[in-house]
């Protein structure tokens, strides 16, 4: 028995498409971060982080975005997600990791300021350089798709640039990516759960 503790738009996004994608039976369970319920003691329990993606595996939690990815790739190996090859397996899921560790990170500073600095001016500035940051790794990330190739980095790259989108950075500016990303969401599994989570790439107001 599997379940997805996942929140609409957020990072949990990538294992909901791989579950999605793996055609593997779950449960999702909904958690909505705008209501804290990430700091229940309930939830704390299955992540002491507070945080979304936890993947529960009959009855055990196991969180942080790569490893349930290599968890999904492995459980559902017919599917063939992540190469074979060591070395090739590897650098796909150095690319999750970086992602993970240097543009996720980077728009937590854009939607939590106040974690970083107590003055609403030092907070602006802080939200101001994250998405100048940010806007850096997006056209990174445009240069890492000719090696892309798996539903977790493509469910990854429409999470990152539909987060863009609510710091203000138009995801017309990169093209390229915008495209590989919208042709990812024509997939059935991407559909799925589009859907489920009722979200679009539509968040840049302009
Ligand atoms: N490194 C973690 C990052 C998880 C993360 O940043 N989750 C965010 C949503 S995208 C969250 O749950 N934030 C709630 C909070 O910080 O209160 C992972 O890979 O699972």
């Amino acid at each position: 028995m599997i379940q997805l503790y996942f929140s609409p738009g957020a990072c949990s996004f990538v294992p909901h498409v791989g579950l999605e994608a793996a055609k593997a039976e779950f449960e999702p369970k909904l958690v909505k971060l705008h209501r804290g319920e990430q700091r229940t003691a309930e939830y704390l329990a299955l992540n002491p982080n507070g945080q979304v993606p936890v993947l529960v595996v009959d009855g055990k939690p196991l969180t942080q975005i790569v490893a349930i990815c290599d968890f999904i790739d492995r459980r559902y190996a017919q599917a063939g997600f992540l190469p074979e090859d060591p070395w090739q397996r590897a650098q796909a899921l150095s690319r999750l990791a970086w992602m993970n560790s240097t543009p996720h990170t980077t728009m937590t500073r854009w939607f939590f300021p106040e974690r970083y600095a107590a003055s609403e001016a030092a907070r602006q500035e802080v939200k101001q350089r994250a998405a100048q940051d940010f806007r850096g790794y997006l056209e990174r990330l445009q240069q890492m798709l000719p090696a892309s190739g798996n539903p977790f980095f493509d469910a990854y790259a429409f999470t990152l640039l539909r987060w863009g989108g609510f710091a203000g950075i138009d995801p017309h500016g990169f093209a390229v990516l915008k495209a590989h990303v919208e042709r990812a969401m024509q997939g059935e599994a991407f559909k799925t759960a589009l859907a489920r989570e009722r979200i679009a790439l539509d968040t840049y107001k302009g």
